[in-house]
Parts: structure tokens; sequence; C-alpha cells
């Protein structure tokens, strides 16, 4: 197994506290995706995007009822007129449902956010080039896939991922 030493060191070092502490650790969590345990308990979530119409992050794994905190930054450095992006958490729903739901919410300027707030869970602004938006949501109860998007016109066929949320142990 490869470990990364920046990422897997800081958890040593708690590890190590734990183990004096208390005489028992728990195994660090997966370390191989963006996602980290906060301080506070709140998984947090990096994300970017740039001109090349793409998240960096495609699937988010969370438990349950865990609460997520995604950061989502437009690292590209075209207009937000012309490729702004957002990060938009559905319910679940079929692919071709989100592209249909993408595909009507783009016609919404100048937010394109989704005409049924009730489709979705969770969402940032839509972001030109630099910005970034931080949004905070508890995992949902029901386990299974949660599609997201972004909705700017025609970037939901290669702008979208999703939450895989686990039954909570
Ligand atoms: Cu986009």
């Amino acid at each position: 197994m490869k470990i990364h030493s920046t990422l897997i060191l800081p958890f040593l070092a708690a590890g190590a506290l734990l183990l004096s502490a208390c005489g028992k650790s728990e195994a660090p969590a997966a370390a191989a995706s963006a996602a980290a345990p906060a301080p506070d308990g709140v998984k947090a979530v990096s994300i970017t995007a740039d001109d090349s119409m793409k998240f960096s992050v495609t699937e988010i794994r969370a438990v349950a009822g865990e609460k997520v905190r995604v950061t989502f930054k437009n690292v590209g450095r075209m207009p937000k007129q012309a490729m702004g992006h957002n990060w938009i958490l559905l319910v679940p729903m079929a692919d071709n449902e989100v592209l249909a739901l993408a595909q009507a919410a783009a016609a919404r300027a100048p937010e394109y956010q989704p005409a049924d707030a009730t489709k979705v869970l969770a969402h940032t602004k839509l972001l030109g080039p630099n910005e970034s938006d931080t949004v905070e949501f508890t995992a949902p109860a029901t386990p299974g896939d949660y599609p997201f998007v972004c909705t700017f016109p025609g970037h939901a066929a290669l702008m979208k991922g999703k939450l895989i949320v686990a039954p909570k142990s």
C-alpha cells in the first residue's frame, strides 16, 4: 500500500496521542479521497473546476447523517458569463433525469438553480474565475447515490458526480 506521507503523518500523530491518552486507537479514515475529517467532526471536501468543465472530485463518500462541508472553487480563467460553475446536490434520480433537470435549470439565468427546490439537497452559488463558495449539509439518512451536477448551460453532461451515502454502522 502506498501512503502519501504528508497526508498520513497528521493521522499518525493523532493516533499516537489517542494511544497515549486512552490506550486505544482507530484506523485513520481513507485518505485517498479529497475528503478529510475536520477537527470539528465535519467531513471537509474540496472540489475545483476549471475551463475544461470537469469537477476535480466526482465521488464523495459519506455515512448517513454525517455532516459534510463542500468547498467548491472555480479555478478557471474564463469569464463567469461564458464559463461559470456551480455545484448542486440532488435527490436520487437516474442520469437522464439529472440531465433533463439541468437542462431546464440552464434556462434560469443568472444562477441556474432548478425550479423545483425540493429536488435540491445543497448548492453553491454560481462562481466566476477565482471565486469559491462553501456549503454545509447533513448526508441524507437514506443510504444511496445522490447525484451532483453543474447547471451552467451545457455543462451537465461533463460536470457531474455522486455522493455515495453508506449506512450508519
Ligand atoms: Cu460548470
